[in-house]
């Protein structure tokens, strides 16, 4: 059977939590199509291309470049689209905040009630955060709470980058004119979606802080996101 999986995966720094995610999604979905956007700078860069030389069924976007996690995506998204197998497309953090093994159970989700995009819920019953400080999980759940009520759209979890798309919406997504580039595309490919009616779903899903690296949202970014979701649903 032909391979109809592909996961995107952005990624700014992480050669090592790279290093370990793809070996936990091989070893669940061997044949899957894993798709790295990167935006490391040369040297970082140039890291991974080392790590994933030779490594089957991964392709590596290089764009050298800061240009945000949302953007990194779409770009991910328009090369899975080129391979015409591909009917399920998921979106993870390569900082292994997300584990590859709770993948089926959003497939199980998805299979059972047609659905083009299931989100990875930190807040759903069942769902958890780990190793976290208290005050970065308060935040989170007031800017999920406020975006529930603003944008009337009756999401748990609004900014989780763990999901599984459709074919269908992701060709509609690359398709859409999206204007954010941070992580607040989240919301906003959610929000269109949304708005044209694609039918939405969410599963619980143990989310990890990372161990490597570090985060990269600010507070700049925040405030920016924030204002971005005020005026988003005000034009609509
Ligand atoms: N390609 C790309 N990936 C990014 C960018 N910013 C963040 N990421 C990735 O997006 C994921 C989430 O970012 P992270 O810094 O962990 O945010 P946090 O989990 O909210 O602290 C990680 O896998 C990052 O490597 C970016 O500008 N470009
Ligand atoms: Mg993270």
């Amino acid at each position: 059977m032909k391979n109809n999986l592909a996961i995107v995966i952005p990624s700014y720094n992480e050669v090592k939590n790279v290093t370990i995610l793809i070996k936990g999604i091989k070893r669940g979905f061997p044949a899957a199509e894993i798709i790295i956007v990167d935006d490391s700078l040369p040297k970082e860069n140039g890291k991974l291309k080392r790590v994933l030389k030779n490594k089957k069924n991964i392709i590596l976007i290089s764009r050298l470049k800061k240009a945000g996690r949302g953007s990194a995506v779409l770009d991910g998204f328009r090369k899975a689209l080129k391979d015409k197998n591909i009917e399920y497309v998921f979106e993870m953090d390569s900082d292994l905040a997300h584990d590859p093994k709770e993948m089926t159970r959003f497939i199980e989700k998805k299979n059972n009630g047609k659905y083009d995009l299931i989100i990875g819920s930190r807040y759903l019953p069942g769902g958890r955060i780990k190793n976290i400080a208290a005050n970065r999980t308060i935040m989170s759940r007031v800017i999920n709470k406020f975006l529930f009520y603003w944008l009337g759209m009756h999401l748990t979890d609004h900014t989780s980058g763990f999901r599984l798309y459709s074919r269908k919406a992701v060709k509609f997504l690359v398709n859409s004119r999206i204007q954010s580039k941070g992580f607040i595309t989240l919301s906003e490919t959610a929000y269109k979606l949304y708005l044209k009616k694609y039918p939405i779903g969410e599963v619980p899903i143990t989310w990890n802080y990372r161990i490597y690296g570090k985060s990269n949202v600010n507070l700049g970014e925040l405030f920016n996101s924030l204002f971005f979701v005020i005026k988003m649903r005000i034009k609509n």
